[in-house]
């Protein structure tokens, strides 16, 4: 792979980030005490408190988070729209909703001092992974309840850069602007940043001649061989970073320059990895559910959220100089996984397969389907034009080497049907992987 010719230097925003290990636990215990005093004005936890006996003394470890309760998004919709607001409400200063794909959003409001934290945690990953005050950014996510759009807009501007806020969509004009402001940084869903890169080669230019230099991806899970083709179809590099409204919205963690896992942002967030099934925590390195308790949120502090997103966590020192605990990618959401005929499976694991394959794109639509009594799945998968050929025997060899790559990840039999480059729909936001055609016939 042809590397971008540049590198990044390792600079930190805030001298917290490397905090020693001893003393970023000490203030997580202090924040916790602090942080069980403070909900008690939610009626939620009060509850669970009052039952259990629970009261900040009851915290002398870090350990003891495991006597509080979990909250869930069930949990969240139960008490809409504001039911774990921890504040009087005149205190509010901006309220986001959850990118809910299924019903109303829950909302997530914010003091004027949570706005404050919000751009500083996402001022963090940003310099971490490049971005200096002389840069230009164009910002290609949503701006409205989505958190992506203004997190990143307030994060990039506490650095000091500048901002072009194009917001999501219009492929063309993104180009224009590219073209015209020639900014470094591209921030956006790491699906969309391919779509810019399509549409560039619609317009006959070279999407490698485009002045970007790097970019800041998430909202959505990727693979290392998506980040690949970012790389050497735009010819930037490209920085995973991850977050969710519910605790703040983009800022939990991102990548640095060493770009080997995501550095959790410790001192305001305490992460736990659980088996979804038993609750307990997963031994060290393996995948697990995160459950994320917010340390320093006044609006709507979480105790113990469970963010359905499945990742390892290494601890392992970084060579940047942070201490913090990294995540490794986000393999999909508990809630997003496939069970077919017995097997777990994530989208993730299906994008990995089609991109061993020389001659395939990352666009593909995973439908799953049980005509009788067995779940059957077809994997629709764009090739690259140059692939097509009229030897049916080429199609039928390229088709059966995708199935075996399919069966060799993920460990289950699918169909793939070669599909011409544009057929599968593009999105502006977060992609839609999976059509579960059972889900639909079941309601
Ligand atoms: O997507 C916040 C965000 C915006 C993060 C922009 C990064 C950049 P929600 O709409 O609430 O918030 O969706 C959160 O998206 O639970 C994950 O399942 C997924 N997600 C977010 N970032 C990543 C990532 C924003 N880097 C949900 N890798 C989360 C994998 C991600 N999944």
């Amino acid at each position: 792979m042809p590397t971008p010719g540049f590198a990044i230097e390792n600079r930190v925003f805030d001298p917290a980030e490397t905090l020693p290990r001893p003393e970023l636990e000490a203030l997580q215990l202090e924040r916790l005490r602090a942080l069980v005093e403070r909900v008690a004005t939610v009626h939620f936890y009060r509850e669970h408190f009052r039952l259990h006996d629970i009261t900040r003394r009851s915290i002398r470890s870090l350990d003891d988070i495991r006597r509080l309760p979990f909250t869930t998004k069930e949990d969240l919709r139960r008490h809409q729209p504001l039911g774990f607001l921890a504040v009087p409400r005149r205190d509010v200063a901006r309220i986001h909703g959850s990118s809910g794909t299924t019903g109303r959003p829950t909302f997530v409001a914010y003091t004027a001092q949570d706005l404050k934290t919000w751009s500083g945690l996402c001022a963090r990953f940003l310099v971490a992974g490049g971005l200096r005050p002389e840069h230009t950014v164009q910002i290609a996510f949503g701006y409205g309840l989505f958190t992506g759009g203004f997190g990143l807009h307030y994060g990039v501007e506490r650095v000091g850069a500048a901002i072009i806020p194009a917001a999501s969509g219009n492929t063309r004009r993104q180009l224009d602007i590219i073209h015209d402001l020639a900014p470094e940084v591209l921030v956006c869903t790491p699906s969309y940043a391919l779509t810019i890169a399509d549409g560039a080669r619609d317009l006959g230019m070279d999407p490698r001649s485009l002045p970007l230099r790097f970019g800041h991806f998430g909202g959505e899970p990727w693979t290392e061989d998506m980040r690949r083709e970012i790389e050497e179809q735009l010819d930037i590099l490209a920085f995973n970073n991850y977050g969710l409204s519910e605790i703040i919205g983009p800022g939990v963690s991102g990548e640095c320059a060493a770009r080997n896992g995501m550095h959790l942002q410790e001192d305001h967030f305490l992460v736990e990895c659980i088996d979804p099934e038993t609750l307990e925590p997963v031994p060290e390195g393996e995948p697990g559910e995160l459950v994320i308790t917010t340390l320093t949120r006044e609006a709507v502090p979480m105790i113990r959220y469970r963010t359905r997103d499945i990742a390892r966590l290494y601890r392992e020192p970084c060579p940047c100089g942070r201490n913090t605990t990294r995540m490794g990618r986000v393999a999909g959401r508990s809630d997003d996984m496939l069970i077919i005929r017995g097997v777990n499976v994530f989208p993730s694991q299906i994008e990995e397969a089609l991109l061993r394959v020389e001659g395939t794109t990352p666009h593909y639509l995973i439908e799953v389907d049980r005509p009788g009594t067995l779940d059957q799945v077809t994997v629709k998968v764009e090739i690259r034009a140059e692939m097509f050929s009229d030897r049916m025997d080429r199609m039928q060899a390229l088709r059966e080497r995708i199935a075996r790559e399919i069966h060799a990840v993920a460990g289950i039999r699918a169909e793939v049907d070669l599909v011409e480059p544009r057929r599968i729909e593009r999105f502006a936001g977060k992609a839609k992987r999976v059509l579960d055609k059972r889900a639909l016939s079941d309601s």
